[in-house]
């Protein structure tokens, strides 16, 4: 689908999203620029269908078993105060507010969240595809890896594919739900292929770059296996 019929698709005008601050690029420009062409590497990603996990029944949704599981403090986010930032190796740097991200497409998926703490829980996440926000951004050549930074300081390190993966999120709503501030409010990374610590809460910076850093996250650094994938 080109960029154009995506957006029309996802029921906004190029006024929809127009960012008023932070220096970023206006989304007229986005509109304007749709029929570049991608690099190759980065639209071969993009466009190859990846296999869905399969998903669980809405009966099977366990509500009771998600455990809170916070590192640190829970940051309070002003829901009108907040943009998500996508930036790094992009031509189209964005600055989302959350109408902007509530006016994209939303995905439901019902799926097992599991943490190496031993606990695992059916849940259903809904929320925008974090591919849709990449392609919006345009990754230039060579992006291999993203950054997520959370409110709270975590962070994380995922390679492209499976942040294009069509059932990774950028959440906010759980089981039929606004998001709750504990769970990650307003804005977390769900995923059927990843473990419980690749699943940032509270994102509030998504950096594309070619190559990881010295810190690839906030359990990583301290042992934990980067690629965790179920
Ligand atoms: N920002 C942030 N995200 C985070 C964490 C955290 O401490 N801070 N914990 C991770 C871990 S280990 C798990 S299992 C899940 C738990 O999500 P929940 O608290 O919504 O159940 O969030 C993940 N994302
Ligand atoms: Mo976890």
């Amino acid at each position: 689908m080109q960029r154009r019929d995506f957006l029309k698709a996802a029921g906004i005008s190029s006024s929809g999203l127009i960012l008023s601050s932070c220096g970023v690029p206006i989304f007229a420009d986005i509109v304007g620029a749709v029929s570049e062409p991608f690099n190759q590497q980065v639209e071969e990603l993009l466009f190859k269908p990846q296999t869905p996990v399969p998903e669980f029944a809405a009966s099977q949704i366990e509500p009771g078993q998600l455990i809170v599981n916070t590192f640190g403090f829970t940051p309070e986010i002003d829901p009108t105060q907040f943009r998500l930032i996508i930036d790094g190796e992009v031509n189209q740097p964005l600055s989302l507010s959350l109408a902007d991200i509530h006016k994209l497409p939303m995905t439901s998926m019902i799926i097992r969240h599991v943490c190496v703490e031993g606990w695992a829980a059916i849940v259903q996440w809904g929320g925008v595809r974090l591919r849709d926000l990449i392609q919006l951004a345009q990754p230039k050549s060579g992006v291999q890896y993203v950054y997520f930074q959370s409110a709270d300081r975590y962070s994380e390190s995922w390679d492209l594919r499976s942040c294009l993966h069509p059932q990774t999120l950028m959440a906010y709503q759980k089981n039929g739900q606004p998001l709750a501030i504990e769970n990650g409010a307003p804005l977390r990374l769900a995923s059927a292929i990843k473990l419980g610590y690749k699943q940032s809460k509270w994102v509030t910076r998504i950096t594309l770059v070619n190559q990881l850093g010295r810190s690839r996250g906030y359990w990583e650094d301290q042992g934990y296996e980067w690629f965790a994938g179920l």
